[in-house]
């Protein structure tokens, strides 16, 4: 490769590198950016193995991975149009000017195609231009670029990728998504909802390094790289569809239902025995059924939910499933994080997490079986979750241990975890914490003695257990639930329907 051929390719590099750059001063790290939309598009084309595949055994890192990688091949995409528009219309014996058009008209036509963001595109396309401009190209099939033009297009390009950067980072750091947003429970405003929280944090055992009964940091599992941003404005959710009427509901339809506070927790169906993608908040919102009954549609008998959300994730699951279901537009006293499916998610409690739609815009009934997301994908998780005792706490003290952690079996409930410190041979029951207090509706008084009463009907539990020991040895825990059923022993993965096993570990006073 002669040395003028290189720095063209240098140029056009660098013009991909500002088109990246461009959409995401605009876009900001959301589907709108080209490189998400690439991802997006990628993942939803990717054979079903290899999506399985990158969940099951890349876990937490799939995201990420699958960022960098598709950064790199729009990189590449951009770059590579760039190239061609300018070899072409210098073929073409075009003007300098217009060869900058050329370049910036395709990058910006590429852009959109990928994201169908007019704004982002355009201020993509005009960056790329502006770096090939500067690089200056040559006209009449001159397709040289002297070494001076090249460094000031390179820079042009390093500029753009720096502010974007530098705005990235701002960006990132001022919208936490995960829930934690650092307030303590006295800095929730409404009464109800911080006497709600108190209860749950008094009910919390003391285990070192394990969260309270409400999360402190709410695990996300997401299909796409980036969560919708959806204008919470124009948000509509429609319900009905196929049987009977159907109607749309805004956010301010919702929010002037009577809203109920409600304890839930979610797991996801990939969650590991002893992993971390269980937790609990307190969330508001209003009852599906109240919204179904309204509408009538239960005389022709359908047998299935189709569930649809923003990010064109879809599930569909048996209508049983709905009738405690919940649209929450609140968690914890505030409104839902962007993470969590901002302005409203499905929860439908004692399911896998993968039922619970996040950014949720359409319920529709319906008389036959569809396939939904992750069933397609191979996965069983439309049905209840697992029995599961966690043990994720274990501290040793010379020769006092604690163990603990929590346990969940859905809307069955837990009555019981034991603890082996013997191989299985003998079991000793553990302190299980107070259930957390069923559903109140959110004009209660907090004084109302009803608050904090009964039992959240899907809600984890906190165990703990301390004993004295001077070997080291296997502590195995298990949990029943409320039917009196043991936890299943016999271990498997997570895929396709959900982890099985007891969970031991090695402990060493
Ligand atoms: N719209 C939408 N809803 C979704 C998902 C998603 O990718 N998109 N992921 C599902 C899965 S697999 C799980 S386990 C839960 C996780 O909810 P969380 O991220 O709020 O913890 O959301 C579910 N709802
Ligand atoms: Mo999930």
């Amino acid at each position: 490769m002669n040395r003028p051929t290189g720095r063209r390719l240098l140029v056009s590099l660098a013009a991909g590198a500002g088109v990246l750059a461009g959409t995401f001063l605009v876009a900001g790290f959301t589907p709108r950016w080209v490189v998400l939309a690439l991802a997006r598009t990628a993942f939803f084309l990717a054979p079903d193995a290899f999506v399985t595949f990158g969940i099951q055994r890349l876990g937490d890192l799939a995201r990420p991975l699958l960022v960098v990688g598709t950064a790199l091949a729009s990189l590449l995409l951009f770059g590579g149009l760039a190239l061609a528009a300018t070899l072409v219309a210098g073929a073409l014996g075009r003007e300098r000017a217009e060869v900058v058009f050329a370049v910036g008209v395709v990058e910006t036509l590429a852009a959109f195609a990928l994201t169908v963001a007019p704004v982002p595109a355009l201020v993509g396309g005009a960056v790329g231009a502006a770096v090939v401009g500067l690089g200056g190209p040559g006209s009449g099939g001159d397709v040289d670029v002297a070494r001076r033009d090249l460094l000031r297009s390179v820079a042009t390009a390093a500029a753009a990728v720096g502010l974007a950067g530098a705005l990235g980072a701002r960006r990132a750091m001022g919208s936490g998504t995960d829930g934690a947003d650092g307030r303590t429970i006295s800095e929730v405003e409404d009464p109800l909802v911080r006497e709600l929280l108190s209860t749950a944090a008094e009910r919390s055992l003391p285990l070192d390094g394990v969260d309270p009964l409400v999360s402190e940091r709410f695990y996300e599992v997401d299909v796409n790289s980036a969560d919708p941003d959806v204008d919470p404005e124009s948000w509509t959710l429609s319900v009905g569809g196929e049987l009977g009427e159907s109607r749309e509901y805004d956010l301010a339809d919702l929010r002037n239902r009577p809203a109920r506070h409600r304890f839930v927790s979610l797991r996801c169906v990939g969650d590991s025995l002893n992993g971390s993608k269980l937790d609990t908040a307190l969330w508001t919102g209003v009852p599906v059924m109240d919204l179904l009954e309204e509408l009538g549609v239960s005389d022709e008998e359908p047998c299935c939910v189709y569930v649809r959300a923003d990010d064109d994730y879809y599930q569909e699951f048996p209508l049983d499933a709905l009738e405690s279901a919940f649209l929450a537009y609140g968690t914890n006293g505030r409104p839902l994080p962007t993470g969590h499916g901002f302005p409203v998610r499905l929860l439908v409690p004692g399911h896998w997490g993968e039922i619970n739609l996040k950014w949720i815009t359409d319920i529709e009934l319906g008389r036959e079986e569809r396939t939904g997301y992750w069933e397609k994908r191979g996965w069983h998780g439309t049905g209840p979750v697992n029995t599961v005792a966690k043990l994720h706490g274990v501290d040793v003290d010379g020769g006092t241990v604690t163990v603990g952690g929590h346990a969940h079996a859905g809307t069955r409930g837990i009555s019981a975890v034991e603890v082996s410190t013997d191989g299985g041979d003998t079991w000793t029951e553990a302190v299980l914490s107070d259930p957390l207090p069923a559903a109140v509706a959110a004009d209660a008084e907090p004084s109302d003695p009803s608050v904090g009463d009964g039992e959240a009907a899907d809600a984890w539990r906190m165990w703990r257990h301390e004993y004295e020991a001077s070997e080291p040895h296997e502590v195995i825990a298990r949990a029943t639930d409320g039917d009196g059923d043991l936890q299943e022993r016999e271990e498997s993965e997570a895929f396709p329907s959900g982890a099985s096993g007891w969970v031991s570990r090695r402990v060493s006073p």
